[in-house]
């Protein structure tokens, strides 16, 4: 069979994750319209006759200050190494191409790479054809490709484009497997997701989600949850108004958790603070965003 490993990487926001998902038909890597919301290098694997893909969905390429920011980044750039090739994203309507052309140089990747042009469903004809032939002057080796992963467009010539970079090799994972992530990641992704969705200005990105309790009891779901925020101010704007936020959030992942494992799900969250938690090793290896992670 032919079979191998590819890294989905790009600056934030671009549509990473919705192709995941799109390549998949399943929600395996959360989506939402802010930067920054993948924090994990998260596996997606896609057979078809005689072929295993293996992505690897990484967070966004950023230079952040925080320690959080620098493991984060860190990740995303291993997950380019000693895979058969990699995809590079790059958003169309937004693109600042000197900036976008420095991120793929910064990688010094050693696969072939595919520069896609991503969301062309909002440029006019021109202005991609435009940014093709800024990136196809830098980028001699490289295949560009244009696609939209919302509407589904140039997605099956992006897989046709991958097949040719595939060597003959072994099923890596079994047929049934669809990541490399559990029922515990996906609930802690799914309550990060409502906050990001609900919660305005920097608090999401200064929030981390984990895991206390999951028990899997006669096909309910008994999950308890926290949410850690950076200062005890923001613990009053995670609650809300009377705990109206924080209903909001828990119900909306609950509900979505129940679509997604068809199983009943019941969810406890609690806010909590770890002061400056973004700066501490100790807290990062506690919620799971250490350096060999
Ligand atoms: N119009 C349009 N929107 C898109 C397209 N692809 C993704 N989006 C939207 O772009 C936003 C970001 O998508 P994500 O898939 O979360 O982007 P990402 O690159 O994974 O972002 P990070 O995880 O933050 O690095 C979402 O609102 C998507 O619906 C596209 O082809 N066209
Ligand atoms: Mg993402």
């Amino acid at each position: 069979m032919k079979s191998g490993f590819v890294a989905i990487l790009g600056r934030p926001n671009v549509g990473k994750s919705t192709l995941l998902n799109a390549i998949l038909s399943k929600k395996v890597s959360i989506v939402t319209s802010r930067a920054q919301t993948t924090r994990d290098s998260i596996m997606g694997i896609y057979n078809t006759k005689g072929v295993q893909i293996v992505f690897i969905d990484t967070p966004g390429l950023f230079e952040g200050k925080s320690a959080l920011d620098s493991t984060i980044d860190k990740a995303a750039r291993n997950a380019s190494r000693g895979v058969e090739c990699a995809l590079f994203l790059i958003d169309c309507s937004q693109s600042n191409m000197e900036l976008e052309q420095k991120t793929i140089e910064s990688l010094k990747l050693e696969c072939p790479l595919i520069i896609v042009l991503n969301k062309i469903d909002l440029v006019r004809v021109d202005k991609a054809e435009e940014i093709r032939a800024f990136f196809l002057e830098k980028n001699p080796n490289a295949k560009i490709m244009l696609m939209s992963a919302l509407k589904n467009f140039g997605i099956k010539e992006v897989k046709d484009e991958i097949l040719t970079h595939l060597p003959e090799g072994p099923q890596y994972y079994p047929l049934d497997a669809l990541t490399d992530k559990d029922k515990r990641f996906e609930a802690k992704e799914e309550i990060r997701r409502e906050i990001l969705r609900f919660v305005k200005d920097e608090v999401p990105h200064q929030s981390a989600v984990t895991i206390e309790r999951f028990e899997e009891k006669k096909g309910n779901n008994i999950i308890e949850a926290s949410i850690y925020v950076e200062k005890e101010s923001q613990v009053a704007i995670i609650v809300g108004k009377k705990g109206s936020m924080i209903k909001k959030i828990s119900m909306t992942a609950r509900r979505e958790l129940e679509r997604m494992w068809q199983e009943h799900v019941t969810l406890e969250v609690e806010v909590k603070v770890a002061k400056d938690w973004r700066n501490r090793a100790s807290k990062l290896a506690q919620f799971g965003y250490s350096d060999n992670n």
